[in-house]
């Protein structure tokens, strides 16, 4: 007894250390397990936890310091916790900038939060518990307590450094993580070499050759009136589908079957910046980045995309979003992307918000006169919103009947896809009405998903809707659609394609030659379909015509996943390699482009033009 209570109960550090070191166990293991680590590595939870120990510890002289910095740091594990929960990833330090960002999905965030998070703060309980008569725990009290510290620190970082069973470790575990994160540590070389330059332009040569010469070139090159609209949340699994015998997409339905080229096998490519990067990837044949989103981070590039290219030929560039300017930077980023006006909430007469901007009805309604006012060539970029999550609509118009068990989350989408698609039918009306319609070229396209895998009883909804599970494959699914009024074409391609391959595949209808830079590709010619994905799906995954090839999240090749598109049955990942390679390669150009700030440089070189920018 004499000895227990001499060297346990009155050593402070024994005393203490491992109710602490339980807690930071209880706390580190829901955040691992939480963020889909796998269970063999278990081994970075001790990371966490004895780091965490330690710095702790060494924080031992007053209880406020305690508490502020533990504060700080559960705040960071729980943003990573929920930023994971939505986007399969940690938070990242390029992306402060999106901060002002969460206000408007609060809702969300809200949505995302699990009770059992509280989990995250146990230290902090336990903490305040076993100080609450006293200002510290005096840890390291004893000077055997603060050597074995100072071993353990080295230790912990030796082994990581040295041990080949750390692969991966700036991926999976929180300080390493946040670590790297911030000092940007990236292995890639970021400059774009004369080589990969020359070679880059060599390849589009031998694109561009051929492009003038393919199928449906030019069907739409007479029509005055482009339109393109991005619509916010459509998933191609809405179109051509019923819920309960009503027809969730009646008007995209019916376009869809006249004068219209389909793309069903279409996919969402995005970044970090979600709406803003369907808008970047679609307009400008360019892979967004993912550290912070293209918008904010590359606002003063100079691009060279569909605004621009079609200014060159004769059209004027306009955008329309009823929703503030300043969001994902769009007011100061749409100028660098070619739009010569571009129109916001605040040019919009506001009727009922929906979810947080102008509703589709009054954006449609409102956006027709403005189209329809040009007696020239004109280009008109659309990006809807009020099917936007978390899909609250007010009762009137909520048109779709909704069995007991999917009044939520999914019942909601249904119901917000079914309203953005009436107001689509009433858009195309007011179209005709204006006299536009005949002269026009409508292309539209959904930006991403509207239910992701974080809500888990919207995914078993949407798996009994859709009777299989719901893949990445089914979330990144969008559809396209080239809609050519009396064109008389009525087809459905099943090529895979993303939104990177929308520029030259509009290029293509409209006539124009394509002597940009794109590093997509015209989807009317061609029958090798390729994705890449980024987010999610991380970097090194893909979808081509026959199989999804998913990177492991440590980024090993061998420990990867793949799978057969029709059987849903395992594939060897060897098949993948090549297309592997092919999206690195393809991710880590564009990146190098965009970085270096060369699009316009490449594209004078490609035209053998100078100064083509200058458009007035
Ligand atoms: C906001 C709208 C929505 O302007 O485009 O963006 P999201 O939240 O989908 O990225
Ligand atoms: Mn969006």
């Amino acid at each position: 007894m004499n000895l227990i209570e001499k060297y346990i109960l009155k050593n402070d550090f024994l005393k203490y250390a491992w109710i602490m070191l339980l807690a930071f166990a209880i706390k580190v293991s829901y955040f691992n397990f939480s963020t889909g680590m796998p269970f063999n590595k278990i081994k970075y939870i001790l990371v966490t936890v004895s780091v965490l120990f330690l710095v702790f510890t060494l924080l031992y002289r007053t209880k406020r310091w305690y508490l502020i910095f533990s504060g700080l740091i559960t705040l960071v594990m729980f943003g990573d916790l929920l930023y994971f929960r939505y986007f399969n990833d940690f938070l990242s330090v390029k992306l402060v900038n999106q901060a002002t960002f969460v206000g408007s999905v609060t809702k969300i965030v809200v949505s995302i939060v699990k009770f059992t998070d509280i989990i995250l703060f146990v230290d902090l309980f336990v903490f305040l518990w076993l100080t609450k008569n006293q200002n510290n725990l005096n840890l390291f009290k004893h000077k055997i307590s603060f050597a074995l510290s100072l071993i353990i620190l080295p230790t912990i970082i030796l082994s990581i450094s040295f041990s080949s069973i750390y692969t991966g470790i700036k991926k999976y575990e929180f300080f390493n993580y946040h670590v790297y994160d911030f000092i940007s540590l990236d292995p890639e070389n970021n400059q774009l070499t004369s080589d990969t330059r020359n070679a880059l332009v060599d390849t589009l040569r031998e694109v561009h050759r051929e492009s003038a010469s393919g199928e449906y070139f030019g069907i739409a090159k007479e029509k005055k009136t482009v339109i393109l609209v991005q619509i916010e949340s459509l998933q191609n699994a809405m179109v051509g589908a019923f819920y309960n015998g009503q027809e969730i997409t009646p008007n995209i339905n019916r376009i869809i079957n006249q004068d219209s080229i389909y793309f069903e096998n279409y996919y969402q490519q995005l970044g970090k910046g979600n709406t803003s990067d369907a808008e970047f990837t679609s307009l400008n044949s360019l892979y967004p980045i993912t550290s912070g989103n293209t918008y904010n981070v590359y606002e003063n590039n100079g691009f060279y995309g569909l605004p621009w290219i079609l200014r060159e030929h004769g059209y004027s560039a306009s955008s329309y979003h009823g929703y503030k300017a300043s969001f994902w930077n769009r007011m100061n980023v749409y100028p660098q992307i070619g739009f010569e006006e571009s129109f916001f909430d605040v040019d919009y007469v506001m009727g009922d918000k929906v979810v947080f901007g102008l509703d589709d009805h009054d954006f449609f309604e409102q956006t027709v006169p403005r189209i329809a006012d040009n007696p020239d060539k004109s280009f008109h970029f659309l990006v809807t919103l009020s099917s936007h999550k978390p899909f609250e609509l007010s009762e009137d118009k909520r048109f779709i009947t909704l069995a007991e068990e999917d009044q939520n989350f999914f019942g909601d989408y249904i119901n917000s896809i079914h309203y953005m698609d009436h107001a689509f039918g009433e858009f195309i009306d007011e179209l005709k009405a204006s006299g536009v319609y005949d002269d026009s070229v409508i292309i539209f396209y959904g930006d991403h998903f509207g239910i992701g895998m974080e809500d888990e009883v919207a995914l078993a909804r949407m798996e009994a809707f859709l009777g299989e599970p719901y893949t990445h494959e089914e979330m990144f699914n969008v559809p396209l659609v080239i809609h050519v009024p009396g064109s008389g074409i009525k087809m459905t391609k099943d090529v895979t394609g993303g939104q990177i391959d929308l520029l030259p595949t509009v290029m293509n209808v409209l006539g124009i030659n394509n002597e940009y830079l794109t590093l997509g590709k015209d989807l009317l010619n061609t029958e090798e379909g390729f994705v890449a994905s980024q987010t999610f799906l991380e970097k090194g995954s893909f979808i081509d015509n026959t199989k999804v090839f998913q990177i492991a999240r440590d980024g090993v090749f061998e420990n990867s996943t793949a799978y057969d598109r029709d059987t849903h049955e395992p594939i060897d990942i060897e098949l993948c390699r090549e297309g592997y390679e092919r999206a690195l390669f393809e991710i880590n150009l564009s990146k190098k482009i965009t970085e270096t700030d060369a699009v316009v440089s490449i594209v004078t070189e490609l035209q053998n033009k100078d100064g083509k920018y200058d458009i007035e």
